[in-house]
Order: C-alpha cells, then structure tokens, then sequence
C-alpha cells in the first residue's frame, strides 16, 4: 500500500481521510490521536517536525513524500490519486484548481480561527469552561465570510450548481465543508445563510464523509 494517512477523524485529519474515501482509495490509517503524546514521539516528529496531525506519507515515481498541513494533505490527495475527468470530487482543470487552491486558503484563513472558537465554545469544552462571550464575539466577525460564501453559492445556483465550482462535489467543497461545519453549534447563525445550511448539509451527508467519520472506531 502506497498510501498512509496518520490521525483521527475528530480532528483535521477528517480531510484527507474524506478526500481519500470519495476517491475509493485503499489506504493504511495510521490511529494517532491529537491528545496523549502521539503526534510528539521522535517518530511522529520526524513526519511532522510541528507535532501535529495530520500526516499523509506516499510512496510515489518521485520517491517518499511526507506532506503535512490538512488542506495541502486533501488537495495532494485528489491531485495525486484522482482523475481529472470531471466526475472524481478532483479539479478536472486549470479553473477548478485554481478555485480549490483559493477555497482551501480562505478557509484556513478567513473562516477556520472564527469557527474553532464557536465549536469549543459552544459545544466541544466541558460547559463550565466555556465562554459564550467568545462564541459570540467570533459569530459576529464570521458574518462576513459566511455573506461571501453566500453570494457564490447564490451566484452557482444561477447555473444550477449545487457546489461552490463545478456542479459536482470537489475537493473545495471537502476543504470548506471541513472548517464550516464547526458552525453548526451557532444554528441560528446557520439559519442566516440558507445556501450556505443547505450546502454544508448536502457535503456533511455524503455517505464518504459518514464513513470516513467512523475510521478508527
Ligand atoms: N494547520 C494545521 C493544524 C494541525 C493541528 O493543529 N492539528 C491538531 C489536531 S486538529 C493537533 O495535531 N494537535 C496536537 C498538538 O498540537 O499536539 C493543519 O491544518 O494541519
């Protein structure tokens, strides 16, 4: 097996376990959880000198490649491992990549600190830790993007798109879908933005997302 994907699914690891299931990939899932030491083992630390999951290793014509960051680990995936063909969720050209790529930034940057901090706050920190004051304050800042993801989306339904470039699932919906469904805890800021509710609905239910869910377990 060339293919080996370190991490668990309730972490960022989600996106290149969900990357390599929509592309029916056979993989070795390598169990390393976030907490207890195991992304800081001299092992771990020699795939990713950061201590962080996840890590996917290949074994490719160009030889061992380690690539770590989650977003650049599902674009690898699709890039390396899928075809280009217009049905796999992989950019199918120059315009798709090019979107993707611009998906998978502005989700770690405009969207993913806002989000984390609505998940922890609202529904993953034991309740006596939790600061509303926080999820709130980051619900607010997070209307601005989630008004930018709005209008494509709107603007894609115009051409009976139900995805945010190309009629299909693509690996920028999985980048997106990843840090956006952190919001779901913030439901009534979710009810705002209808397409954007819709959208995450119709990529969180994918039935590849559902059992890259359960790895692991
Ligand atoms: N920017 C990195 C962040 C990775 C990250 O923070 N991973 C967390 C789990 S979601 C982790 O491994 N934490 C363990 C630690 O920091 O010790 C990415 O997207 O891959």
């Amino acid at each position: 097996m060339t293919l080996r994907i370190h991490g668990i699914p309730a972490s960022r690891a989600i996106r290149p376990l969900w990357a390599a299931t929509e592309l029916g990939l056979d993989f070795e899932h390598v169990v390393t959880d976030y907490k207890g030491g195991g992304t800081r083992t001299p092992e771990f630390l020699t795939l990713n000198p950061n201590g962080h999951i996840p890590v996917v290793e290949d074994e490719t014509s160009a030889g061992h490649l380690v690539v770590f960051e989650s977003m650049a680990c599902a674009l690898y995936i699709t890039r390396a491992h899928g075809q280009a063909n217009g049905v796999d969720i992989s950019c199918a050209n120059l315009k798709e990549e090019g979107e993707a790529l611009r998906w998978a930034f502005w989700s770690v940057t405009e969207l993913e600190k806002d989000a984390l901090t609505v998940l922890m706050h609202r529904m993953a920190m034991p309740e006596t830790e939790r600061k509303s004051d926080l999820a709130q304050a980051a619900e607010g800042r997070l209307r601005a993007p989630l008004k930018v993801l709005e209008g494509i989306l709107s603007a894609q339904a115009d051409q009976n798109h139900d995805y945010l470039c190309a009629a299909r699932f693509t690996v920028a919906d999985l980048c997106v879908a990843s840090v956006a469904m952190w919001i779901k805890p913030a439901a009534a800021l979710l009810d705002e933005f209808p397409l954007t509710a819709a959208w995450l609905k119709r990529c969180l239910d994918r039935p590849a997302h559902q059992a890259a869910r359960k790895f692991g377990r």
